[in-house]
């Protein structure tokens, strides 16, 4: 599977045109198969992909690509690796859902790589959508995955480095400067068979050094993901308050479902974050990638920066830079 990266979506675009940026995201008749957020999306819906030729349903698709950066020790803020919370413990989030109306999700949990499998347990086997912290580990445990120690040592020393401040300050579009300080990076993992059907799964450790027992969006269903049978499928990253807030997937989502595009689905969810916001939201990152039940894509920012990666149902993968509201 190739993957190449298209730099003609880089500008800014304040008032956007956005009918035909979504045809410029996703062409005509090479409708999306796989999309995620960030450029280490890439390698993750490559595992995806695989796991669907291989005849993997779309929910084994996504959960698959999800495990790829949970696994990733130079991601820090996803799963094994991840940056710890103010007082040293790495706790992760992550939710899965399918276009039937099945849902699960984990937060706060610490201890296990694979949260989105954990995850992806409560859907299966619990009558619950949630499980958090010491009972999300308990469960773990009781499901068979093996419990380990998160926090790496490069992950340890960069927050004995950041206690010497203590100065919590989520800095946007960390995720693709590796080697800095990365303080927050999801991935939103989003599938559609040819025939329509989707899933969903976004999985993190959140914002690095955040207080003890802080939830981002990400596991919280219409927040950090939302899948809708006939509709489409939404994921966020980015601060998360911001996006909790507003529910945000479950708007993009909405909007879809009202006939609006991906991209202009995922444009009004931000304009409405800065307006609500206004100067709150200044110097934020918040960013929506969406998926119609067709296959078009959509995407956009407030800052520019945020970028996705789309495969197509030949598993050829293309890294797009994202829309954006507000300009470098
Ligand atoms: C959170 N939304 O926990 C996540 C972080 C994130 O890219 O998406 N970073 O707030």
């Amino acid at each position: 599977m190739g993957i190449s990266r298209r730099d003609t979506l880089g500008l800014a675009l304040a008032g956007a045109a956005v009918a035909g940026t979504a045809r410029a995201a996703a062409p005509a008749g090479n409708a999306a198969l796989v999309v995620s957020t960030w450029d280490f999306g890439a390698a993750a819906n490559a595992a995806a992909y695989s796991r669907w030729k291989a005849g993997g349903t779309l929910v084994d698709a996504v959960e698959a690509g999800a495990q790829v950066p949970e696994a990733d020790l130079s991601n820090h803020s996803v799963g094994m690796g991840g940056y710890p919370d103010r007082d040293g413990h790495v706790t992760l989030d992550a939710i899965i859902m399918d276009d039937r109306g099945h849902a699960g999700a984990v937060a706060a949990l610490e201890g296990y790589v694979h949260a989105i499998s954990v995850a992806r347990r409560v859907m299966e086997r619990t009558p619950h959508t949630m499980l958090v912290g010491e009972g999300a580990a308990q469960f773990a445990g009781e499901q068979g995955f093996a419990a380990q120690n998160l926090l790496t040592p490069e992950a340890e020393a960069a927050w004995k480095e950041w206690l010497k401040t203590a100065q919590y300050k989520p800095v946007a579009n960390i995720e693709n400067q590796r080697g800095t300080a990365l303080d927050h990076d999801t991935i939103g993992i989003l599938a559609r068979s040819p025939d329509g059907r989707l899933a969903g799964a976004c999985t993190t450790s959140g914002m690095a050094f955040k207080l003890r027992g802080r939830v981002g969006d990400s596991p919280q269903a219409g927040c950090g993901l939302l899948v809708e049978p006939g509709v489409g499928a939404a994921t966020a990253t980015g601060v998360g308050e911001e996006v909790t807030r507003i529910a945000g997937a479950a708007r993009v989502v909405g909007s879809m479902r009202m006939g609006m595009s991906a991209m202009a689905a995922c444009h009004e969810a931000v304009e409405h974050i800065v307006k609500l916001r206004g100067d709150a939201v200044k110097d934020a990152q918040v960013a929506f990638l969406a998926i119609d039940n067709k296959g078009e894509v959509g995407a956009f920012a407030i800052l520019p920066g945020f970028t996705y990666a789309v495969t197509d149902a030949s598993g050829h993968t293309t890294v797009h830079p994202s829309l954006s509201l507000r300009r470098a």
